[in-house]
């Protein structure tokens, strides 16, 4: 059954406007989800466009998620080594890593930082874990969380695995890789993974509270409101390099200031933190790349009203400005405004708080045992558990269909080293009890719905049939 309460606390909180904020909204401000104003481009240019809910995916494609286990504290995110080894690591939000075999999960934990990590707002904890690209040889895994003896800001450390067994971290093998300071416990972005160019991209939210008070996405003078790029293979004694075709890092050419336009000279940003990949976003918590193409799939969780997708093809430069916080999807923000200027990039995908409250990036499915299922990205909410796909359609538009409404709370998700795709659900709450005390989380796989045998417990929810007329977009 879903948590009624839950879903509304966390629609107004999880965005970061307090029920009695809501409730001190002057008669006829509270607009509802939809009521929003297109943003305006310049010069007449037809109005910003997204995919919404009730496109038709390719190939039809119907899915359930199956449990895979259960008994999982706040469970956030699942991941794989890509070292052969078939174990899913599943982290827990209170700062533990869990190891997932044959459906079973192992007694002692990977890693276990629960004494380092804050846990007691929900949006804080530990995020994620990822492994080096060469895990296998050099034993080296990333992760960021939220730390204890820095009043929750955000940690990114590298371990190593222990040299006599692989189902163990060494403790003692830390390296502080970046520490971000946070002025708000919400909106701490937290998603880690490597690109197909070998560098580690970090999502960084844009520091919390709401409405983004700080100004962080669209100041390149801060490392909040990003997604970060940088390269971890360095000396021990250096935490990571630049790589050199970040957007914003100093030309490497001698600067001339007189025999360069100023228009040339003017976006020299010597204040530009040289670590940023692209920015205007509000809380990047899941982003994906497509293992097979390299594309980027780039959510943003956004505040009341719209949740969007964005995509970044492949061989793409960096320095995309994807809005916030002048836009949430294709919207203005503050929504009652009756227009508002276009700024950088709209996403491909949005969808509005009728269907949910945050967006929650799973991946891109790539496995091999259900081929209709191909190269679509998949996306649920964490309030109304439902899962849409995103992919172009037979006309190279992009579509956006709902598939299924489940009965969970979904958190996060993950790919396995055969491309097939997992979901993890809690049973948590803003304002709940601490992470060890909630009702345990579980672990689920996504499959296409025909494949369900009897004997699965499933995550509840009918698969929907596509719609019969309509038009994707
Ligand atoms: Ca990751
Ligand atoms: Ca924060
Ligand atoms: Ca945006």
């Amino acid at each position: 059954m879903k948590h009624i309460l839950s879903i509304i606390m966390a629609a107004t909180l999880l965005s970061g406007t307090s029920l009695a904020q809501q409730a001190a909204r002057p008669e006829g401000q509270g607009q509802q989800p939809g009521q929003a104003q297109p943003a305006q481009p310049a010069g007449g240019a037809p109005p910003m466009q997204a995919a919404q809910p009730g496109g038709r995916l390719p190939g039809n494609p119907q899915v359930q998620l199956v449990k895979v286990a259960d008994g999982l504290i706040d469970p956030v995110n699942v991941v794989s080594a890509r070292d052969g080894s078939g174990r899913l690591f599943t982290v827990e939000r209170h700062g533990r890593v869990m190891i997932v075999k044959n459906g079973q999960i192992q007694k002692e934990p990977f890693l276990d930082i629960v004494d380092k990590t804050v846990s007691s707002f929900l949006e804080q904890g530990l995020y994620d874990i990822e492994f080096h690209p060469d895990f296998r040889n050099n034993g080296f895994f990333y992760v960021h969380f939220a730390e204890m003896m820095r009043n929750g800001d955000s940690m990114i450390v590298r371990y190593k695995v222990s040299a006599d067994n692989p189902d163990k971290a060494d403790p003692n093998s830390a390296k502080v890789i970046m520490q971000i300071d946070q002025p708000y416990a919400n909106h701490n972005g937290g998603e880690l993974a490597f690109g197909p160019d070998g560098l580690l991209y970090i999502g960084s939210g844009d520091g919390g509270w709401e409405g983004d008070p700080l100004e962080a996405g669209q100041n390149l003078g801060t490392l909040l409101g990003k997604l970060l790029r940088i390269d971890v293979n360095t000396p021990d004694n250096q935490p990571y390099a630049i790589p050199r075709d970040n957007p914003f890092t100093q030309p490497t050419q001698l600067v001339q200031l007189f025999d360069i336009p100023e228009s040339a000279f003017a976006k020299i940003h010597t204040y530009a933190k040289p670590e940023i990949w692209a920015y205007g976003l509000r809380n990047p918590w899941k982003f994906s790349f497509d293992r097979q193409t390299g594309d980027l799939y780039l959510p943003d969780v956004g505040q009341n009203h719209w949740e969007e997708i964005n995509v970044q093809p492949a061989g793409t430069g960096g320095g995309q400005n994807y809005g916030w916080k002048f836009l949430m999807g294709t919207h203005c923000f503050p929504i009652d405004q009756p227009n508002c200027p276009a700024v950088g990039i709209p996403p491909v995908a949005e969808y509005n708080h009728q269907d949910g409250c945050a967006v929650m990036g799973l991946g891109i499915y790539r496995g091999r045992e259900f081929r209709e299922l191909n190269g679509v990205y998949f996306v649920g909410d964490y309030c109304s558990g439902k899962v849409w796909g995103l992919a172009r359609d037979g006309r190279n538009q992009w579509a956006f269909q709902e598939l299924i409404d489940t009965d969970v709370q979904i958190t996060g998700g993950g790919e396995d080293e055969n491309g097939e795709m997992y979901v993890t659900s809690c049973n948590c709450n803003y304002g709940g009890p601490a992470a060890a005390e909630n009702p345990p989380g579980s672990l689920w796989r996504l499959v296409a719905a025909g494949a369900v045998r009897q004997n699965q417990e499933t995550a509840g929810g009918t698969p929907i049939p596509q719609p019969t007329s309509g038009q994707s977009q």
